[in-house]
């Protein structure tokens, strides 16, 4: 029998750079050239041929997202997107669901079974984690409601304060 999509998502804590997944997911800029937080630390484990890739796609807007190989890294895609910076609009959880929404059709047209995600926008760009948290997980319970793949989402949490609210929030729902 099918898996429901509860069961398909998952909360862990650690850093996203050493998780063997099909593609783990970056919370870029949108020149895609690099930057601080997660963004640093993948260019930094995948190495120089990433940067080269990134320039050859020349950007991308908020909300969407983009392909590239992982090169170094265990996993063998990212899915680069980029969130929106947070200012207490309506459009922040539009940008923000869009993000997660993007890059989980990417994962499917590209056959990817396994995706991991960090929480988007949740650190320089600001969004409340919680409220981050039930955009991303309503978001991707809502997609694998309707396509088969991805088969499994991992929701990369760097703290163990974010990994609890994601465990509680998830905890709710099953
Ligand atoms: N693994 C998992 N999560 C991580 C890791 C890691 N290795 N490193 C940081 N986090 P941020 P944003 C968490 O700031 O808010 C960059 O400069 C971190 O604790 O990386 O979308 C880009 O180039 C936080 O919870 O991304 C952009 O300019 C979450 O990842 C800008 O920052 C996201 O924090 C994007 O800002």
């Amino acid at each position: 029998m099918n898996k429901k999509p509860i069961d398909k998502i998952e909360a862990r804590q650690g850093d996203i750079t050493r998780l063997d997944v099909d593609a783990i997911v970056n919370a870029a800029n949108t020149s895609l050239l690099g930057g601080g937080g997660v963004d640093g630390a993948i260019h930094r484990a995948a190495g120089a041929a990433l940067l080269e890739e990134c320039r050859r796609i020349g950007g991308c807007p908020t909300g969407e997202a983009r392909i590239t190989r992982g090169y170094n890294l265990p996993a063998r895609h990212i899915i680069h997107t980029v969130g929106p910076v947070f200012r207490g609009r309506p459009q922040d959880r539009e940008l923000l669901a869009a993000c997660y929404r993007n890059s989980l059709a990417l994962a499917n047209e590209n056959q990817i079974a396994s995706l991991a995600f960090p929480a988007v926008s949740c650190g320089v760009y600001g969004y409340p984690m919680a409220e981050a948290c039930r955009v991303a997980v309503e978001t991707t319970l809502a997609f694998l409601e309707k396509h088969s793949l991805p088969e499994h989402v991992i929701f990369m949490l760097f703290s163990a304060a974010d990994l609890k609210i994601y465990r509680d929030y998830i905890a709710a729902l099953s």
